[in-house]
């Protein structure tokens, strides 16, 4: 999954392509890199980023699925919480809502994802991006993290989106620190055993820049673009472990990294 942020202020890559054409040309680069499913996102979630309002995000976001979905037949998702957003996606072209609340931040979601017939990604969050870097504390971070998953995967199903429609995604860095991060990878197996499509993004989110950074005795974290190494390292293990998905902003080298894993382990 090759992520498309049409924002001023993603953490690694705002203002970028927040012009729809520039947003439209990065994402079909990202399908040549090989990416299978394009996640285009109008609004950040990187710890204490602003709210945007859904005409906004609207603006952002429609003129990139539009063109996306007209230059090519990948799977479309749109990356928001909000039902307006998604539903207008899902008219424009997307077929995937990728919802880093999982169907609790507007009350109107479930219904959409249900009407549309569109497959969604349900994550784990602690807390909302304004708030939740503060102090996370679990008692056993894979075991919490399964039975919200679990409880979020019920209520959609009971809601009316069909079970095989639903993916599911750990939310490493929503609410967590490096040790919950390292353990949920290290321990993503338990959460396979739900039996859906597990999502997992790590691309050169904090916990990696922090990561290094300790390793050599810096305070410093190390740089977003420092990070791709440890981005690697996270998606083929994660991949080991059985995620399916893997969301990531450098498609091509994530992409060839996962092909020799997937030979090493003798999988398709
Ligand atoms: N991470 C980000 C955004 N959306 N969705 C899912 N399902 N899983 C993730 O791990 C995930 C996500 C954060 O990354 P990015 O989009 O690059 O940054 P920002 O939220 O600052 O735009």
């Amino acid at each position: 999954m090759g992520v498309v942020n049409v924002t001023p202020d993603s953490f690694s890559d705002g203002g970028l392509f927040l012009d729809p054409v520039a947003a439209i040309a990065h994402g079909l680069e990202l399908v040549d890199e090989g990416a299978e499913i394009l996640d285009v996102g109008g609004e950040s979630t990187r710890p204490g980023a602003a709210p945007v309002g859904a005409a906004e995000e609207l603006r952002r976001v429609l003129p990139v699925v539009e063109g996306l979905a007209a230059q090519t037949p990948l799977t479309i998702s749109i990356d928001t919480s909000k039902a307006s957003v998604a539903r207008a996606a899902l008219e424009a072209g997307a077929s995937l809502v990728n919802d880093v609340t999982a169907l609790r931040g507007d009350p109107e979601m479930v219904a959409v994802v249900a009407q549309g017939g569109a497959e969604c990604c349900l994550m784990h969050m602690r807390g909302e991006p304004r708030t939740m870097q503060q102090a996370p504390r679990y008692d056993d971070v894979v075991a919490e993290v399964k039975a919200f998953l679990e409880e979020r995967l019920a209520f959609a199903v009971v809601e009316g989106v069909a079970e095989e429609r639903v993916l599911l995604d750990p939310g490493i860095g929503f609410g967590k620190t490096l040790a919950h991060n390292l353990e949920l990878l290290r321990r993503l197996g338990e959460l396979a055993a739900l039996g859906r499509p597990l999502v997992v993004g790590t691309s050169r989110k904090s916990f990696l820049g922090r990561l290094l950074a300790d390793a050599a005795g810096r305070a410093e974290r190390v740089s977003t673009e420092g990070r791709l190494p440890g981005t690697i390292a996270t998606c083929v293990l994660a991949y080991e472990r059985g995620a399916t998905v893997l969301r990531v902003h450098d498609v091509a080298p994530v992409r060839a990294a996962l092909v020799v894993a997937a030979a090493t382990l003798g999988a398709p």
